[in-house]
Formats: C-alpha cells, structure tokens, sequence
C-alpha cells in the first residue's frame, strides 16, 4: 500500500530551482521574438521568478547566468531575493560566447585562452560567496568540428588540468556541478559529451564535485533514468537540469515531451530516497520559453514535474518488490503503470491548499493582474536575453 501522507508530505517539502535566462528572451538561430514585460535586468527576473514560487509554492531558488546576470553588487541581488521570498541558487558559467573561445575555452590548445577561461570560473566562484549559492554550474561548448582539428587526449588533459585548479578554490560546502552534452555547438567531438566523461572527471576531483544531468543532452532513445539509477548509486548525482527535447536540445517545457519518461527518471529518484534535500540532489530546470509567455511556462514546467513526482510516489513499492522478485514480469510492469495512469492532480491541489495556496498555480497566476503589471511598467531599456 502507499502512504498518501507520506507522499504529500514529500511533495509539500519538494523544491525546484528556476533560471534566470528562462524569464528574459530567448530564440533560435533564426529569430527570437520578443515579448512585453520581459525583464530588463537580473532585479526583474527575479521578480518574476518569485512570482513562480508565490503560486507554485515549491520553487524557491533561481540559478543565475554569469555574465548574463552580472551586477554590481551580488550581496544587495542577494537581498533584494530575499525580500521577494526566494534566494539565488546555483552560479552558471558562460566561456562560450567571447571571440577569444572559437576554439574552445577550458581546452583551447592557446594557455592565454584557457586562463582567461578559468579566470572567469574562479570569478563564479567569488560570486558563489558573495550570494551564499552552494553550487557552480560547468558546462562547456569546447570541442571540434572536423576530424584531426585538435589532439582529443590533449584536450583531456586540459580539462582535467582547469577543473582541479577551480576545484581547489572551492570553499566548504560548496560544489562543482559538470554537466555533459551529446554536441552543439561542436559537431564532431565534444569533450564532455556524456556522463561517463563527466563522472569520471568528478571522481578523480572528488566530493564536491557532481554530475549534471540535463534531460535534453543526450541522444535519441538514451536511458536517462539508468543514467539516473548509477549516478545515484555512486553518489555522484548533483543536479537536474529539466527540460524536454523532441529532436535535440529543444530546452521545451519538462514533462512536455515524455512525461512517461519524466516519471520514469522520478522514480529512480525516489527509489533511492533523493527527494530528500540531504541528497543533496538540485532539482533545477533549463529551459527556453521561445513563443510561450515566460512566467506561465515556468509555472507548468513546475506542476509538470511536481506531477512525475507524485506519480512516483505512489508507486506501490512493496507489491513492486515482491512482483520483481517472484519474476512477475507483467505484474511489476502493471504495478508501475497504476501508478503513472493515476490521475494525481485532485492530490497536488490538495498540498497546495494545505500551504494556503490557490489549488490551480496558472488559473491564479492569470487572475492576478502581474502580466499586465509588467507590460505596462517594463517599457524602455534593453529586455534581457541571451548575451544581456
Ligand atoms: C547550455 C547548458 C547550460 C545552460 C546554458 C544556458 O546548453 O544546458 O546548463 O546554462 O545552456
Ligand atoms: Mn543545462
């Protein structure tokens, strides 16, 4: 039987970590439109991501984007969450968008290139103390596009080589997070192209060094959730980065694509009790609202995934186990799917009203008067996106 209390009381204590860059524009290669009320600065995608959390009530942090959200002062940023009911979480790291980084950055073959490139790392992390943010984010674009453009070991050496020296920055408690991604924007190699390239790196680093697993970064037909199940086992999980994908890193609204799979991934995390915030696990989206509004895309991101979640705890363990072990293959099959066809939503209305939250985050959301809000008081300046 499963415990509903539990489970609620699961779902009430579950956080999700909002992005900055998902509330200002963003595009393709080949238009980004614009929206009104989009945010001018890092004060107001805050705003707007605390505007997530007051309807959604489990999205308390918003990673930022370095150099997409630099201020002056990150301590008075930090404040200024603070006032709105949310904190700054994770720091991202951006060494691909500078001229000097056509190469690659951390494994560019020039010294001077990789040095600037983990200067600004080792700049991350000086932000990561002035906001109190636990985590730096690490993903690269380094690779080539044609076959003998660069020496792959190489170029793992130098890896290796940047990653210890910020390593060796790190303060207590605070984590290195490397995400890996299949290719794009190189098209040949990729030099952290897969978690196993990940992991390993992590492991010679050692503890405070995570794996990131951003949903959209792999290739088609890729077990994520197996993916899931080992780094959890080894302890090496530190964050998510959710998002959907149809073709390749479509950074589309979670749980839009494959929500079955989005269950799926919820599951091994339940199985191995990562919900828990002692896991250590962040659960954070990466997303792109290119033609949707940005914050009620944010909002159905969260109740997207708040949903797998539920789904996943109310998979009947015990009469799953008992299914796997007596090699009921359509037993423990039928186990899973009662629990992914269960309709949870009547449930997570009833964890929002016990935080005295309206039991429907969008319908809430629409009634409250903030996009208008914005729109009308957002006029002048630059709207953010990506490179703001
Ligand atoms: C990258 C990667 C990072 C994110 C940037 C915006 O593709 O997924 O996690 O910080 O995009
Ligand atoms: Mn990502």
């Amino acid at each position: 039987m499963t415990d509903i209390a539990a489970a609620k009381a699961a779902l009430a204590a579950q956080t999700i970590e909002l992005p900055s860059w998902a509330f200002g524009n963003s595009g393709t290669r080949f238009k980004v439109f614009t929206q009104p009320g989009v945010p001018r600065d890092p004060y107001e995608k805050i705003a707007d991501a605390a505007q997530v959390h007051r309807f959604t009530g489990v999205a308390p942090t918003v990673s930022l984007h370095i150099p997409w959200d630099k201020v002056d002062d990150y301590a008075d940023l930090a404040t200024h969450a603070k006032g709105l009911g949310v904190e700054l979480g994770v720091i991202n790291s951006n060494t691909f968008q500078d001229d000097d980084y056509r190469l690659g950055s951390i494994c560019h073959a020039d010294p001077a290139v990789r040095r600037k490139a983990v200067d600004h790392l080792l700049e991350c992390v000086d932000i990561m103390d002035a906001t109190g943010s636990p985590d730096l984010k690490l993903w690269f674009a380094d690779g080539t596009n044609y076959p003998g453009q660069d020496d792959i070991r190489d170029r793992q050496d130098r890896l290796a080589e940047a990653l210890s020296r910020v390593y060796a920055r790190l303060g207590d408690g605070q984590r290195m997070l490397l995400e890996y991604k299949l290719f794009e924007p190189a098209f040949y190699t990729t030099d952290v192209p897969d978690w196993g390239t990940s992991f390993a790196h992590c492991v010679r680093l050692g503890e405070q060094a995570k794996v990131v697993v951003d949903t959209g970064h792999h290739a088609p037909g890729t077990n994520i959730e197996f993916i899931v199940a080992f780094l959890l086992r080894e302890r090496k999980l530190g964050a998510f980065d959710f998002n959907s994908r149809f073709y390749a890193d479509d950074d589309l609204m979670v749980g839009a694509a494959d929500p079955f799979q989005l269950f799926r991934i919820m599951y091994e995390v339940v199985r191995a009790g990562a919900l828990d915030p002692a896991a250590g696990v962040n659960f954070m989206l990466d997303q792109c609202h290119n033609i949707e509004p940005k914050i009620p895309g944010q909002i159905r991101s969260v109740m997207n995934a708040q949903e797998a979640t539920a789904k996943a705890l109310l998979v009947d363990r015990d009469a799953l186990r008992a299914a796997q072990r007596a090699g009921d293959v359509l037993g423990a099959n039928a186990v899973l799917m009662d629990a992914y066809n269960t309709d949870v939503r009547p449930l997570l209305a009833e964890v929002r009203a016990d935080k005295g939250l309206d039991p429907d985050p969008m319908a809430a959301y629409a009634r409250s008067g903030y996009a208008a809000a914005i729109a009308a008081e957002r006029v002048g300046g630059r709207q953010a996106g990506w490179g703001a």
